[in-house]
């Protein structure tokens, strides 16, 4: 009977704004005479959050009650970007809320617009994250992310006289989107020490006694589904003081400072997102965080399935959890903990239990990226997670010995411990020890970690143990939200939007390719989000594009393997060249304008160089007069998923340029493809996949191949190496003073002259400003261009994480949809 106060459907512009303006004045305390911007967001986002949190509440219930298997996926990062337009077109009602805010004198964009980005994340890896929590809602399968609630989440980046200079995310002021569940809390130990002793019958028991609490408060997050009632939830931890918000023993002692102290410790291992990307750094606050995250969650999941009153056995075909890297592995020794610790099985039944539980994605082979952590500091923190390591690790290590009694190197090689000084963790091997399956995240990644790191596992389990499953992303956002008329072009040929929930759909507009009509708008569309974005670059810094111009587009983290110094050192190229011609030859020259945007990790000197370089560089060339709209150079700051959502939809050419065999996948290629950019990338990660789906008519690729880098790199450092000429003259004019003093720039150049060229910038040049040149000439020609534009987004239909998720579901999961509950 109570189901009639839930909030219906707006059918009428008129129903939303009777709850958005409900919302300012009665949520918010403001009168509608004085409402800003601000705070219509905050009565459209709760207009909307109170359809949602019926959804999710029904959707809760319905999984509980349908009993199902369900999928946890575990990830450090989820990196949500705004929710409020995607709340909006999941549930199908943002024309109606666009005509409501217009009425109230306000428009969408604007509204849009002050919700600041949940960036909890680095990039990639926490972008996927985000993605697939999409997928699954969308898809119906019965998902739970769990995740750490940063109160600051990725630094804010400044552009200060060229330097990248770092500003705090502090994000959670007014966040609609999140509900504290004061009521679900955890108690999570750390330090202490392991405790014998024999029970009564004779059987040996460990318990983990003394050390100090943390509490672990959860925080939840509707994530809707597009087109289905269906919400699922992601569970955010936040740490507070066990002892709530005073200890009184210590207050009353007279010790009130030092308990104030003790709860702003407390509250520290949520507090921040580390925000290295691919670097290890071992810090003792990281191995915390890790830690209160996978024993809050593990705590909580082992609680629901109790709840069932099933028995153990039937855990892990009731449970999947999916380990986002390396990150969460110390949930592996967590759950065998709890089985055997606290519920009393048998070493041999529990870890069955567990080994048949989790999964594990690999997302990097870098070597510097590969988490381990010094056995040392474990022994601290977690004691008894390492006995129980070492017990994994010796029971491990006898089946190897037993099964290849003649290969003693083979131990040292796969044992979890490295034998270095100190001692080392390698959380990996853990995780793939404790899986009972691996996942690379696109096909030739997949098989470099088959090859490289994990080599002697494929040795010790067989092949069927490793697998492939190729990254995608949700064409909602990055398509519809996005790109919404695109969207509405495709959806007028392929009457109607089934596309988003079926993308394969979409090679039905092949069909309209040669379409005049079709193209001309197809045409317009990309040059309006060009001329969009060029307003943006305008009024935050300045500089004037033509939106007319090739705009060349790189956008990611900044790292030395994704090789943003091989596209600078190509700007400068062009430069010269343009610099060198008549005025004749000046005419034939295609306008460009490069676009670059990223984070460079704080600690990383090489990465924050390159920023400044790509800064310096802008400054001469946009100022030259002799260049004119031939070449800009633009650094955007502060590159983040809103950013991108702007960015993606304006590009003509984007750069996906790593050293091949480092990119696992990549993301962003599938987004800018989707979107009608071609790319020009190397073969690597998904770039691969890409040229098979689109044809290689179609793609731009470069360079060396993967299979050929070893070699390259073994010559430089050993063989005769030979600076590339041109690039040669592109290092003569940074080192004469062109882009202002030299000697901040050495490290850059020296790395390439003279330690080695380990990303091989100077082996690919050649071949870089070649195919940047075929570019050029492609380009000229309109109709071909657009032609290969239509029949890129034609074929990307593969690239959705709906695939993505249905592969992971089938091949590793084994999870089924719940039939979602009808509404109004
Ligand atoms: C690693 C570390 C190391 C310790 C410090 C903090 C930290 C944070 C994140 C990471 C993850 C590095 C791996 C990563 O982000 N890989 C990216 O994953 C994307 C999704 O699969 C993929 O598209 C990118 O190619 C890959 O670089």
């Amino acid at each position: 009977a109570w189901t009639k106060f839930a909030p219906q459907r707006f059918a009428k512009a008129e129903d939303f704004q009777r709850d958005a303006v409900r919302h300012v004045e009665t949520s918010l305390a403001r009168s509608m005479y004085n409402c800003d911007e601000a705070a219509m967001y905050a009565g459209t986002a709760l207009a909307f959050r109170d359809r949602l949190v019926m959804d999710w509440n029904k959707t809760q219930q319905a999984h509980t009650f349908a009993d199902q298997k369900r999928i946890y996926y575990l990830s450090l990062e989820f990196l949500m970007g705004r929710a409020l337009d995607n709340a909006m077109l999941n549930v199908q009602q943002k024309d109606v809320a666009a005509e409501g805010l217009s009425g109230l004198g306000f428009r969408m964009e604007d509204i849009i617009e002050q919700e600041h980005d949940a960036a909890l994340g680095n990039g990639g890896l926490g972008r996927l994250a985000a993605c697939f929590l999409d997928s699954l809602a969308t898809l119906n399968y019965p998902a739970w992310g769990y995740g750490l609630r940063y109160r600051y989440g990725i630094f804010k980046q400044e552009i200060v006289d060229g330097y990248q200079v770092e500003v705090p995310d502090y994000w959670l002021d007014f966040n609609p989107w999140e509900f504290a569940r004061h009521d679900v809390t955890v108690d999570i130990q750390f330090y202490g020490h392991v405790d014998k002793w024999q029970d009564e019958n004779g059987k040996t028991k460990c318990s983990w006694e003394g050390g100090e609490i943390v509490k672990a408060v959860a925080f939840d997050v509707p994530v809707p589904g597009y087109g289905t009632s269906t919400t699922n939830n992601l569970r955010l931890w936040g740490s507070k003081a066990a002892s709530g918000e005073f200890d009184f023993q210590k207050f009353n002692s007279g010790e009130y400072e030092s308990s104030v102290a003790d709860q702003q410790r407390a509250e520290t291992i949520s507090a921040v997102l580390y925000p290295n990307d691919n670097l290890e750094r071992g810090k003792e606050l990281r191995l915390k965080q890790q830690y209160f995250w996978c024993a809050a969650s593990l705590s909580d999941i082992v609680r629901r399935f109790k709840k069932t009153g099933r028995a153990w056995k039937e855990f892990s075909s009731q449970t999947a959890i999916q380990l986002n890297d390396t990150h969460p592995t110390l949930a592996i020794p967590e759950l065998q903990r709890i089985l055997i610790d606290i519920e009393g099985l048998e070493w041999d039944e529990a870890w069955s239990i567990v080994h048949q539980t989790f999964a594990y994605t690999n997302h990097t082979v870098l070597p510097e990226a590969l988490e381990k952590w010094s056995v040392g500091l474990m022994q601290h923190l977690l004691p008894r997670h390492l006995q129980i390591i070492y017990e994994i690790n010796l029971q491990f290590l006898q089946y190897v010995e037993r099964t290849f009694p003649k290969d003693r190197d083979l131990l040292g090689r796969v044992s979890i411990i490295e034998e270095s000084n100190p001692k080392m963790v390698r959380m990996a091997f853990l995780a793939v020890i404790g899986s009972h399956k691996v996942n690379g995240v696109a096909e030739l990644h997949s098989d470099l970690v088959k090859t490289t790191i994990l080599k002697d596992f494929v040795k010790v389990y067989g092949p069927d143990k490793f697998t492939n499953v190729t990254n995608g992303i949700t064409p909602r956002r990055w398509l519809h939200q996005a790109n919404p008329r695109l969207s509405a072009l495709i959806a007028s040929k392929l009457g109607g939007y089934d596309f988003l929930k079926d993308l394969t759909l979409l090679n039905k507009i092949e069909a309209h390719v040669d379409d005049a009509e079709f193209r001309k708008e197809w045409q317009a569309i990309k040059l309006a989000n060009k001329e969009r974005l060029a307003r943006h670059v305008h009024e935050t810094t300045g500089i004037t594009l033509n939106p007319k111009a090739l705009f060349d587009i790189q956008v990611k983290r900044i790292h030395e393997y994704k090789r943003q110094q091989l596209n600078i050192f190509g700007c400068i190229h062009r430069y010269l060249a343009i610099k060198a011609m008549s005025a004749e030859e000046k005419k034939k020259v295609v306008p460009r304008v490069t676009i670059f945007g990223g984070k460079a990790a704080p600690g990383y000197w090489m990465a924050k160089t390159v920023i400044h370089l790509i800064n310096k560089v802008g400054d001469v060339i946009n100022n030259d007069p002799e260049v004119g709209d031939l070449l800009k150079v633009v650094f955007i700051e502060d590159y983040n998923v809103s950013k991108a959502e702007f960015l993606v939809p304006a590009s003509d050419i984007s750069e996906h340029i790593s050293t091949a065999g480092t990119e696992a996948s990549g993301t962003s290629n599938m987004k800018f493809v989707l979107n009608g950019g071609l790319i020009i990338g190397t073969c690597d990660g998904a770039n691969i996949e890409i040229t098979r789906e689109i044809g290689e008519n179609n793609i731009f690729l470069f360079g060396n191949l993967s299979e050929d880098v070893e070699e390259l790199r073994h010559n430089h450092v050993f063989g005769t190496y030979q600076l590339n000429e041109s690039l040669a003259k592109v290092f003569d004019q940074i080192q004469n003073g062109k882009f202002g003093d030299a000697s901040q720039f050495s490290a850059l150049v020296n790395a390439i002259v003279d330690h080695g060229d380990f990303y091989l910038v100077s082996d690919d040049f050649e071949s870089y400003c070649q195919t940047q040149d075929l570019i050029d000439e492609s380009y000229k020609n309109v109709d071909e261009w657009t032609t290969k534009s239509i029949t890129s987004v034609a074929r990307m239909g593969f690239f959705s994480s709906d695939r993505c998720i249905d592969e992971y579901a089938e091949v590793i999961w084994n999870i089924e949809p719940v039939a979602p509950t009808k509404t109004d």
